[in-house]
């Protein structure tokens, strides 16, 4: 981080009309341009590479899964920073039946967001040693009463990772979730429409750019803090256009007005152009989504009773999404 220390940004116009006009959205390029990336960007790029060099050559196709919510650092030397809400169930959810269907993962997560498999452990209730019992003999092992399931997790873990279906990488920021998300799809490029872009990441709308970013802490003997965000750029757009070329986008829509789903999912999908909208609403988002595109919407929904008994909406999502997956690829090769 190199750009000298300025003032904080103030004023949040939502709230305040009178205040400054908000500088306008630069666009991607320019904010390419102007911001240093991630120091880890190039050994992940790098890594990531190889993954997909190696499903290329075995013809699979391979997802992009994005998880997780992005922060905004309010100073370059991080002590506060606004947060996007996202626990990463969705992802590391998806991630699991992806793999299941035969997909190789690239799962690029928030740091410490649920991941696959471990999902089923890491935010329980219970403490990781409820789940040990001493077996007698000086040994541990698992209670039996999670044994079973456990055995089932811990079998489609241990193929994973076998057949190196899976990749982890994170990001903090959403300066590192676009540095990323740049770098991993140009890789994946070569997989033209055997790749699939799931984007599942609650990522933030608003930042403060680099070169309006307080270097040290935000001291508070000046009173009141009061910040202007500036809008983060469009980056589903080069996305589509350019870095992930021939590829299956889906984006996701989070709402929390159900009035404006449907019409915002529409939205954004005559802006991008991309091919799949999946909206949710915060409240309800593991019972019900609804698939968007230009021509149709169709609804996915669990009853009360599945949802008791533990079925996971992402059940139905992924299968449904890799029948429109076969059927883009049908029609891009045929074009
Ligand atoms: C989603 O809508 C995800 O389904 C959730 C999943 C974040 C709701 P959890 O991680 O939640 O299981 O707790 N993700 C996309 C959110 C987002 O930021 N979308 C942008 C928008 O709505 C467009 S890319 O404008």
């Amino acid at each position: 981080m190199t750009t000298a220390a300025t003032t904080p940004a103030i004023s949040f116009t939502h709230i305040d009309p009178s205040g400054p006009v908000p500088a306008p959205a630069i666009g991607w390029e320019e904010y390419f341009r102007t911001t240093p990336p991630p120091d880890f960007l190039e050994p992940a790029g790098k890594r990531v590479e190889e993954f997909v060099a190696l499903h290329a050559k075995a013809g699979r196709r391979v997802v992009l899964v994005t998880s997780g919510g992005t922060t905004v650092p309010l100073e370059q030397n991080t002590v506060r920073f606004i947060d996007n809400f996202s626990a990463g169930t969705r992802g590391a959810t998806s991630a699991e039946y992806f793999i299941e269907a035969g997909y190789a993962v690239i799962f690029m997560h928030r740091q410490f967001s649920l991941q696959p498999y471990s999902r089923h452990y890491s935010h329980s209730r219970n403490c990781f040693l409820d789940y040990m019992q001493e077996d007698g003999h000086g040994g541990l092992i698992v209670d039996r009463k999670y044994s079973d399931h456990m055995r089932e997790v811990l079998l489609k873990y241990q193929r994973a990772k076998r057949e190196h279906l899976l990749i982890m990488e994170t990001f903090v920021t959403v300066q590192d979730y676009l540095f990323l998300l740049r770098r991993f799809t140009t890789a994946m490029s070569i997989l033209r429409e055997n790749a699939m872009y799931y984007l599942a990441a609650a990522v933030s709308d608003f930042f403060i750019p680099q070169s309006k970013m307080a270097q040290h802490k935000i001291q508070s003997a000046e009173g009141a803090l009061v910040l202007q965000l500036d809008q983060v750029p469009k980056i589903i757009s080069p996305l589509v256009d350019t870095w992930a070329a021939k590829g299956f986008i889906v984006s996701f829509k989070l709402e929390t007005d159900p009035d404006l789903l449907i019409q915002k999912s529409r939205r954004s999908l005559e802006r991008y152009k991309h091919q799949l909208v999946i909206g949710n609403i915060l409240t309800t988002r593991k019972k019900v989504v609804t698939f968007v595109t230009t021509k149709e919407e169709t609804k996915l929904e669990l009853t009360d009773e599945e949802l008791r008994n533990g079925v996971e909406i992402e059940e139905r999502i992924i299968p449904e999404l890799i029948r429109r997956h076969d059927k883009w690829i049908i029609q891009t090769k045929s074009q």
